[in-house]
């Protein structure tokens, strides 16, 4: 597997593989190297059998201090108008294996962003969600404004947005943003358990399921009804569901092979 110099990529076994941030020194800034290091590998997983689910994390203290503040200082409107990061956005908003994250420490602007394109995101207790952008003159630009105010709804979001104050961990679980909280360093450990157990389950469901789950944010209730209900006859087709319904009827595990 290729190397990276943002980001690294370990194969844990399992179906599963995690990516850590990995620019310590800049709290782990999202430049455009590092989303495109991260949308690279996400290509190459996202064709990948032998990958079934993401742990993302950033490592104990920090998760993302989101855009890199300096890299964006040095561009003018047009060059924010001809920018690749959102290419690089769209491939993580359209991974279709599930993402669990382990947050710990700061996950602000693009980092909070980055955080609520996990699937399921197990905090440390020491993690700090916010959307400080307001603060520099600008607002959120991958999708904070959207996705927060969805997650953990608008009175909350737009305190968040439009003060720039951030949530601890706590708050972040009662609104529903995280999962779980954990210590610190055992939120990897953990994200990793939930990601071994989403892998051994048939990778069709579960990618189906996940753009279900995601559906939701798309369209009305009736309409993702009905995209559920196509999906849920598509998936009577396959030999995952066959072999799943077996399994159980036969009092065994299931061998899933993504068919
Ligand atoms: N960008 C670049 N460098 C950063 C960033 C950042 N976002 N955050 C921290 N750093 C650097 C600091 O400059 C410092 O570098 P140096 O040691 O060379 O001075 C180093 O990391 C350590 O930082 P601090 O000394 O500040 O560390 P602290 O632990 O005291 O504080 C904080 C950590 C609270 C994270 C603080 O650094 C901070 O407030 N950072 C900025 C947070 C912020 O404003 N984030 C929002 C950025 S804008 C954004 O995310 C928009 C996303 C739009 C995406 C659009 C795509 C199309």
């Amino acid at each position: 597997m290729k190397t990276y110099e943002d980001i690294l990529i370990d194969d844990l076994g399992h179906g599963v593989y995690c990516i850590t941030l990995n620019r310590p020194e800049a709290r782990n800034a999202l430049r455009t190297k590092l989303l495109a290091e991260l949308a690279d590998i996400l290509n190459t997983l996202k064709i990948d059998d032998s990958c079934r689910c993401i742990v993302l994390t950033g490592g104990e203290t920090v998760f993302a201090a989101g855009a890199d503040v300096s890299e964006m200082a040095s561009m003018n409107m047009m060059e924010i108008m001809q920018d690749e990061r959102p290419k690089y956005w769209k491939t993580i908003t359209t991974f279709p294996k599930p993402i669990v994250a382990a947050i710990n420490g700061y996950a602000l602007g693009g980092g909070c962003e980055l955080a609520m394109h996990a699937d399921i995101i197990i905090a440390g207790s020491n993690a700090q969600f916010g959307q400080p952008e307001i603060n520099l003159g600008i607002i959120p630009g991958a999708g904070g404004t959207q996705r927060l105010i969805k997650t953990v709804g608008k009175a909350l979001a737009s305190k968040m947005v439009l003060t720039g104050e951030f949530i601890d961990a706590n708050t972040a679980l009662s609104v529903g943003l995280v999962a779980e909280i954990t210590q610190p360093e055992l939120s990897v450990e953990r994200a990793i358990e939930l990601a071994i157990k989403i892998a051994q389950k048939s990778p069709l469901a579960v990618q189906h399921a996940k753009a279900c789950l995601l559906k939701s944010y798309e369209t009305t209730l009736s309409d993702g009804l009905s995209f559920e209900h196509e999906t849920f006859v598509m998936l009577a087709g396959t030999e995952d569901r066959n072999e799943g319904l077996a399994a159980f009827l036969e009092k065994r595990n299931p061998d899933f092979k993504g068919q």
